[in-house]
């Protein structure tokens, strides 16, 4: 072998190794390695039993939608695209490098004057999310520019200043909830131009005096956002990162317990706080901070071990890293319908909700690719949701072919790699007590016949369930395999060791 082609071999084996299946883009978080004293810890055990957090467990998919006056511009302005200017569609006032428009940053300031979405129907959009199947969805209440989407008392860079001037956000709550969807608020904590704002930890007296108006001014707008809209189920908070936040744990550990006490049962992530030693997300003892794991933002875990046994949620954009409306989607991989029930059934197989983004234009209408995609993930939805709604991470041994669910004795297997042979097998290890015992397609809903299958590998820890596919059932999509669970077939952990 030369040693061009040995070289990339190598490189090709240690791609194959570090990125075996699709959405391992990070590790394991590290562990602590010794016990700290934490006074601003957990306020909420690590596993809350009652029905909110029930319902949160079992709501499998979501709904994000980013909306603000950054719908305007689209990632564009005056026929220039921001791509590679700014972060993300979101953030193009920060629009930098010699693509900038002139003077954009005061543009950017005064776009609210012309926000007037006249086609916006937070009915319309309802429907399509229950449509899609989303039990949840998470909604843009305020953004990193300060905007807020209701009529705040206690800002003027709100709604009611704008042309439009109706209370979107309460809109969007009245319709999600009427079609039984839970609403979540979105509510990022930084703003780019409030004055009381600063990235840095307050220092002078001046600055903390500055900075106190500030944490007072998000304690009253969580505050009033409650109080408005009471049907509200959680947070979702954003922009937490800063040193100033991070140095005020013990506001913020007081308003978790204000917001906590004022709204029963409300739900709030981990991206909320941190501890007084600045850990975010899970404090110095390793424990999480909040109710679930809120650092699955486009990115998937790689394994169930990964997340100790925490609640969690992803969130996913459709084109990459644009959460607000993008008008341009040429020349950019946008996920196809596959790629987003492919993260769909990852997420929920092991026990997270995942979350797809969508971003409505200027007037208030979706793109015309979010349309497309959320008719095809319905469509889907209708036929397999069961493998989706209320299950539970199984513990299998994982398949190469796609993901397990299982919701008491139904075990689900979402195929998306079919083999070649026709032939589903199941890897269930020698000592479970339940095995698969009969088997339909949700496509059909025809019967399959399950034939136990000892094929006496050596030291294997495991026995197989096979299942023939009919030769006559095509599919361009992935496929579910429901399965009834029972006694199994074969329990002997000796069975054909050392006898092949
Ligand atoms: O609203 C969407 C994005 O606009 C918003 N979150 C989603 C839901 C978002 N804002 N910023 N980011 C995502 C990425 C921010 C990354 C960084 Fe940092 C902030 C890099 C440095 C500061 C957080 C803290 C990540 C690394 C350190």
């Amino acid at each position: 072998m030369n040693s061009t082609i040995r070289a990339s071999l190598v490189a090709a084996f240690a791609v194959a190794t570090t990125m075996s299946a699709v959405g391992q883009w990070t590790g394991p978080k590290p562990k602590p390695t010794e016990t700290k004293e934490v006074k601003y810890g957990p306020i909420t055990p690590a596993k809350r039993t009652d029905k909110d957090m029930e319902a949160f467990r079992n709501y499998g998919l979501g709904q994000f939608i980013h909306w603000g006056v950054y719908a305007i511009p689209g990632n564009e302005w005056e026929g220039v695209s921001a791509r590679g200017g700014a972060a993300a569609s979101e953030w193009i006032r920060s629009w930098g490098g010699n693509t900038v428009p002139k003077d954009w940053k005061n543009t950017y300031d005064n776009l609210y004057k012309q926000f007037n979405p006249k086609s916006f129907d937070a009915k319309a959009w309802a429907k399509q999310a229950k449509a899609m199947g989303a039990k949840y969805m998470i909604f843009t209440t305020k953004h990193h520019d300060g905007f807020a989407l209701w009529p705040t008392k206690f800002s003027d860079y709100n709604i009611t200043k704008s042309p439009y001037k109706r209370d979107i956000v309460k809109e969007v709550v009245d319709a999600y909830t009427a079609e039984g969807i839970d609403v979540y608020l979105y509510f990022s904590v930084l703003e780019w131009n409030n004055p009381n704002y600063m990235g840095k930890a307050p220092k002078t007296d001046e600055e903390k005096a500055q900075f106190g108006k500030f944490l007072t001014y998000t304690k009253n707008q969580l505050m009033e956002l409650l109080d408005n809209y009471p049907a509200v189920k959680g947070f979702w908070f954003d922009g937490t990162w800063d040193q100033s936040w991070i140095q005020s744990y013990e506001f913020t550990y007081q308003l978790e317990k204000d917001l906590r006490a004022k709204h029963p049962g409300l739900i709030i992530g981990s991206r909320f706080r941190n501890d007084e030693h600045g850990k975010r997300h899970f404090d110095s003892n390793g424990k999480i901070l909040g109710d679930y794991e809120q650092g699955w933002e486009r990115k998937l875990p790689g394994s169930f071990e990964w997340l100790d046994g925490n609640d969690w949620d992803a969130v996913m954009t459709i084109p990459p890293n644009g959460w607000g409306y993008m008008k341009d989607w040429s020349g950019l991989y946008t996920k196809t319908s596959n790629d987003l029930l492919d993260m769909l059934m990852q997420s929920v197989s092991m026990n997270g909700n995942f979350v797809l983004n969508f971003g409505p234009d200027g007037q208030g209408m979706m793109h015309p690719g979010e349309d497309k995609l959320a008719k095809e993930i319905g469509d889907w939805m209708r036929v397999n949701s069961e493998a989706v709604y209320g299950v539970r991470h199984a513990d299998l041994p994982s398949s190469k072919l796609g993901y397990y669910t299982q919701k008491g004795d139904v075990l689900y297997l979402t195929v998306f790699n079919r083999p070649v042979n026709n032939s589903i097998r199941i890897a269930v290890p020698k000592k479970a007590t339940m095995a698969p015992i009969d088997a339909m397609l949700l496509k059909t809903k025809g019967a399959l016949t399950v034939r136990h299958a000892d094929i006496g590998l050596d030291l294997d820890k495991n026995t197989y369930y096979d299942i023939e596919l009919p030769t006559d059932f095509q599919s361009t999509e992935p496929f579910v395999l429901k399965m009834k669970l029972g006694q199994p077939q074969s329990k002997s952990d000796k069975l054909m060791d050392a006898k092949m």
